[in-house]
């Protein structure tokens, strides 16, 4: 979508803000995610590499797309924010979904600690399907048509759907289990998953629900933001906490057990 030439002061700075605050939630939740890794066992430490991978990546790529976006608009001395003629770089955003996708569906399958060969061939199909969700979505991200811009999107919602299915059912049958508390953190990740993910199709179609111009641009770029933070922060503190739980469930506790100790 091509960026409007001019903003209103609330609407520059409703995206400026809500990009400053991405960067701080990624970074908060890379130190976050990086600490607590002491206190989980061997079993689930991948789980909280990977989040502490994705925050980490994402953080870099809203600091980048911040920049882009500040080089885009000047004030003007009407007060209002008029294009600069430096292009607003929305390639950082799918690059970045491109490695983080990947990465939070291997977070979730880490967690879930399946057995080997069920995990490597599911990790294979759900990476393939995340990459074409992403690389298909793009042509229609950039394009001001909006036939063009639905087309696409049918296309990548094919991927979606499976990759959603996938992970959904296997959350399923993990949260098959006795044990209460695991059960039910594993209920509300799948209730998370299938929240914040299905938030992403939504900011894309708000070009093409007659919110025009501007409005249009403000509304894509604060959903994506809310959307990055719910599935990379909250779901890495979901994933943290069900590790704990599983690990209770299976009589190990940090306090008890430290990682020296386990050696
Ligand atoms: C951290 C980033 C995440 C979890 C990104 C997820 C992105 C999606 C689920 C995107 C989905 C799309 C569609 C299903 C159709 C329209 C195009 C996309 C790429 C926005």
């Amino acid at each position: 979508m091509s960026l409007p030439l001019e903003l209103s002061s609330g609407e520059f700075q409703l995206v400026y803000n809500m990009l400053s605050l991405a960067i701080a939630a990624m970074f908060a939740s890379f130190a976050f995610f990086v600490m607590v890794q002491q206190q989980l066992t061997a079993k689930y430490r991948p789980a909280m590499i990977l989040s502490s991978l994705v925050v980490g990546i994402a953080g870099y790529h809203y600091w980048r797309i911040f920049n882009s976006w500040e080089g885009a608009y000047a004030l003007n001395e009407a007060g209002r924010y008029v294009a600069t003629g430096e292009a607003f770089n929305d390639a950082y955003r799918y690059v970045d979904w491109l490695l983080t996708v990947p990465l939070l569906v291997a977070e979730l399958v880490a967690v879930l600690a399946l057995p080997k060969e069920r995990r490597g061939s599911m990790m294979a199909r759900l990476v393939v399907a995340s990459a074409l969700m992403i690389g298909l979505g793009y042509p229609g991200e950039i394009s001001g048509d909006a036939t063009t811009r639905v087309v696409w999107a049918v296309l990548s919602t094919i991927p979606f759907v499976y990759i959603l299915f996938v992970l959904y059912t296997q959350l399923g049958q993990a949260a098959n289990i006795k044990d209460s508390e695991v059960k039910v953190l594993l209920r509300n990740t799948q209730l998370l998953l299938l929240g914040t993910w299905g938030f992403y199709p939504i900011a894309y179609a708000m070009p093409l629900l007659g919110i025009g111009g501007s409005g249009a641009t403000v509304a894509l770029q604060v959903g994506y933001s809310i959307a990055d933070i719910a599935a990379k922060c909250g779901y890495g503190t979901m994933i943290y906490h069900i590790a704990r739980a599983k690990m209770a469930a299976e009589g190990v506790d940090e306090a008890e057990e430290p990682r020296l100790a386990l050696k």
